[in-house]
């Protein structure tokens, strides 16, 4: 197993669908964890302990006042990535501020709020497996080129 994908809720399993997809797509394993910071504290601290026999990278996506990430940060050393969910009164803002401001010393990779950010969490990941596997390093490189296809060569 190489992504653990965490969710605070079934109800954030859209989003994770988008993740999904793309890794995937991309031929890399994944499994999927539904664990809640607040309603399941002991689960997500117990998985988070034993996350290193078995996988490489973690994404955790979380909406509301989302701690998911940071806890799990915080009970490994494993790069993780957070995806703040839209949801709830502030549209995933109150998310978004959750996950990005981590205390000096426990990062995590905070993507944009929703799909765009589900999606590219998948891809940061899949950019940090790439690092020792030629294989996928190629396959990222035909995704980019696929993009500049779709959209000519203008960034914007
Ligand atoms: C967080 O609170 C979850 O990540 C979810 O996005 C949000 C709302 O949870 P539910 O009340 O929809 O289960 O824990």
């Amino acid at each position: 197993m190489k992504v653990a994908i965490f969710a605070g809720s079934k109800n954030d399993l859209p989003l994770v669908e988008e993740t999904e997809k793309i890794l995937g797509d991309f031929g890399v394993e994944y499994t999927v964890f539904i664990s809640s910071a607040h309603r399941s504290p002991q689960k997500t601290v117990l998985l988070s302990q034993n996350l290193e026999k078995n996988f490489s990278v973690v994404i955790a996506i979380a909406g509301l006042s989302a701690h998911l990430p940071g806890i799990i940060a915080s009970y490994t050393t494993l790069p993780v990535i957070g995806v703040p969910v839209e949801c709830g009164p502030l549209q995933g803002l109150d998310a978004l501020f959750s996950i990005v401001q981590m205390p000096s010393g426990i990062p995590v990779g905070t993507m944009s709020i929703g799909k765009s950010g589900a999606k590219n969490a998948a891809l940061f990941a899949i950019q940090i497996l790439a690092i020792n596997d030629k294989k996928l390093r190629e396959k990222i490189n035909d995704y980019r080129d696929s993009l500049k296809r779709g959209y000519g060569d203008s960034p914007y």
